[in-house]
């Protein structure tokens, strides 16, 4: 098989890093080694210090919600073009912890900035660059705020509201159950149920993409 672009979605606190290793387990189980991980904002030196920016915010100067977008777009296409394409183009495999959904989700339902202004950037930016599979964990805000509070301080992002967050994930389930390239895992299992069913659904996916 060519090289593929795999991406973990979901709200903060949802297991993503626990993901990552399985999905990396199954693949290596399958005689996939070569692989190759991105994290979101960041992965280039640019796009590192956007995530910096993004996170932490400069002294006292407030970011706008446009001026969030454009960053995480920056940080996206620097990665996109210095990374991930290149990689592929190696036939290497990618591993992304977050993509554009995430910015669908937190900007898009989040912060509600404008969906026409929204297409068109993603449109211009990533052109048709998709993720070949996208597993979305779904997990609710409470549970996953509660996971991640025990890893210590919250960033700028985090410190958003409950609804902030609950607008986010009614929005990942909306575009998930209208991508067939994007499949649900539920996330408020415990970790080896939710580690199980991702090993589940990855030796599913490559038996299907093996025989098409
Ligand atoms: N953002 C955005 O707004 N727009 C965009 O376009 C992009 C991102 C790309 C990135 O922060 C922030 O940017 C993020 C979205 C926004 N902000 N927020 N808020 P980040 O990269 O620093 O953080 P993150 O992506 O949200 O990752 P995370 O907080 O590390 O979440 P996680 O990776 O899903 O969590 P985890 O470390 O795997 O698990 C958390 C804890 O729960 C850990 O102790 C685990 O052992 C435990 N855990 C995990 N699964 C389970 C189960 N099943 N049961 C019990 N305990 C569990």
């Amino acid at each position: 098989m060519s090289g593929k672009f795999i991406v973990i979605e979901g709200l903060e606190g949802a297991g993503k890093t626990t993901a990552i290793n399985t999905v990396a387990n199954i693949l290596k189980q399958n005689h996939i080694t070569d692989l190759v991980y991105t994290r979101e904002p960041g992965g280039t030196p640019i796009a590192e210090a956007l995530r910096n920016l993004i996170k932490n915010g400069l002294e006292d100067e407030p970011l706008t919600p446009k001026a969030e977008l454009l960053m995480f777009y920056a940080a996206r296409i620097q990665l996109i073009e210095n990374v991930i394409k290149p990689a592929l183009a190696r036939d290497q495999w990618v591993i992304g912890d977050r993509h554009d959904l995430s910015t669908q989700a937190y900007q898009g339902a989040g912060r509600q900035l404008d969906s026409q202004f929204m297409t068109i950037l993603r449109e211009n930016v990533l052109q048709d660059f998709r993720p070949d599979l996208t597993l979305y964990l779904d997990i609710s805000p409470e549970l996953g705020l509660k996971r991640a509070r025990t890893r210590g301080e919250l960033d700028r992002i985090e410190l958003e509201s409950l609804t902030f967050f609950e607008r986010i994930r009614n929005k990942y389930r909306e575009l998930a159950q209208h991508d067939s390239s994007i499949i649900t895992i539920d996330a408020s299992q415990t970790l080896e149920q939710v580690t199980l069913t991702i090993e589940q659904t990855i030796k599913t996916w490559l038996d299907y993409n093996a025989n098409t």
